[in-house]
C-alpha cells in the first residue's frame, strides 16, 4: 500500500510552521520514523506534511543554564546519544540505545517520540520520571507542560492539531542522585513488553528523601509513582519485591496479547522495578549515578 497524496512544505520559521498547521489538516513531520509508516498504511491522511527541520532554533540542543538539558524539535536522537553534555541526564543516556535501532535514531527525534506518545516508548517514560518540561507553540501562544500532563493516553497528548512541540528540557543529575533503567523486549530494538525507569535521591547521610518510578509498556501511557515510602522496605531486590508486586497489580493494566498476558507483564514489571530501584539506591549512596 502507498500513502494517500499529500503536500509537503518545509517552512523556514516557527511562525510559518504554525501558519501551515492552521486549520488542523496538516501534520508535523520530524524524523518520519513513526509518521511515514502510519501514512504508508493509510492510518492517517493529512493534507500537508509540515517538515520542521529547517527552523534554526528548533535544531538547538544543550545545557539551558538552569540545571536542565534542552532539546529542540528537530534534534535527532542520535545527536543527543553522542552529545557529551547529555551525559548530565544519565537516564537519557541509559535509555537511548533501546530506542529502536541505530538507523532509526539517526532520523528519529527526541521531541517526535514525545509527541507520538507510544505507551511502550522509552523517552516519554524518561521524561515523565524526571519531570521534564515540554514546550508547545500553537495559535494561542507558547506554553510549558510537565511531561506527565503532556501525555494523555496512547498516541495522545495535550498538543492539538495546530500545535508544535518546540523543545523538551530534562533536569540534569546532581549529588545524591541514582538512576535505574531496564526493559524486556522480544528482540533488541523492539518496543518493550514492559520497562521501568527510576530515580532515587539520598541525603548526605544516605537517607532516601525522594524516589520516583515510571513503568512503560504496561498501560495506555507511561505511569509514574512516588516510591519514596516504598524504599523504607529495604534496599535489596528481595526486600523490595513484595512492594513492587503490589504496585504492579495496581498499575499494570495493559491487556494481554500474543506477546504476553497482563499477568506476565505484571511479573516483568515487579521484577524489573525491584531490581532497578535497588540498583538506583546503591548508586545514589555510592555517588555513582548510573553504574
Ligand atoms: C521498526 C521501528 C522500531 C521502533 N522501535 C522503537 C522503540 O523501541 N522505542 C521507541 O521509543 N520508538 C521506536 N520507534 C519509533 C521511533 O523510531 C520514532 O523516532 C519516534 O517514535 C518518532 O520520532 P520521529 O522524529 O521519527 O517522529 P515522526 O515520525 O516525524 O512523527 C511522529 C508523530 O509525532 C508528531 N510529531 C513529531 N514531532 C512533532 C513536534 N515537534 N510537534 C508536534 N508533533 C510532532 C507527528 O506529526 C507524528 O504524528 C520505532 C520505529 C520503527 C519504524
Amino acid at each position: 500500500m502507498k500513502a494517500a497524496p499529500f503536500a509537503y512544505v518545509r517552512p523556514p520559521t516557527l511562525d510559518d510552521v504554525l501558519a501551515e498547521l492552521a486549520g488542523g489538516d496538516g501534520k508535523v513531520l520530524a524524523g518520519g520514523q513513526s509518521l511515514v509508516p502510519v501514512l504508508a498504511m493509510r492510518l492517517g491522511r493529512p493534507a500537508t506534511l509540515v517538515d520542521v527541520t529547517a527552523v534554526p532554533e528548533l535544531g538547538e540542543h544543550g545545557p539551558d543554564g538552569r540545571s536542565g538539558y534542552r532539546v529542540g524539535a528537530s534534534v535527532r536522537q542520535r545527536v543527543v546519544e553522542h552529545d557529551p553534555a547529555a551525559q548530565d541526564v544519565p537516564l537519557v543516556s541509559m535509555a537511548m540505545p533501546f530506542v529502536g535501532h541505530r538507523e532509526l535514531r539517526s532520523r528519529g527525534t527526541v521531541c517526535g517520540s514525545l509527541a507520538h506518545a507510544d505507551p511502550a516508548a522509552e523517552l516519554p517514560a524518561v521524561a515523565c520520571c524526571l519531570d521534564a518540561q515540554v514546550e508547545v507553540a500553537g495559535p494561542g501562544g507558547t506554553r510549558t507542560v510537565a511531561a506527565q500532563e503532556f501525555v494523555t493516553g496512547a498516541m495522545s497528548t495535550t498538543a492539538g492539531p495546530e500545535d508544535v512541540v518546540t523543545a523538551v528540557t530534562f533536569p540534569t543529575a546532581g549529588p545524591g542522585d541514582g538512576f535505574g533503567f531496564a526493559e524486556i523486549a522480544r528482540r533488541h530494538g523492539d518496543f518493550a513488553l514492559a520497562g521501568v525507569v527510576c530515580r532515587v535521591h539520598v541525603t548526605e547521610a544516605g537517607a532516601v528523601d525522594a524516589a520516583a518510578l515510571t513503568g512503560f509498556g504496561i498501560s495506555d501511557r507511561a505511569v509514574t509513582r512516588d516510591v519514596t515510602a516504598l524504599l523504607a522496605a529495604g534496599e535489596s531486590e528481595d526486600d523490595l519485591r513484595p512492594a513492587t508486586t503490589e504496585l504492579a497489580a495496581a498499575i499494570v493494566d495493559t491487556g494481554g496479547d500474543t506477546h504476553g498476558s497482563t499477568g506476565y507483564r505484571r511479573r516483568l514489571f515487579a521484577v524489573l522495578a525491584a531490581r532497578e530501584l535497588s540498583r538506583a539506591l546503591h548508586r545514589a549512596r555510592e555517588g555513582r549515578t548510573t553504574r
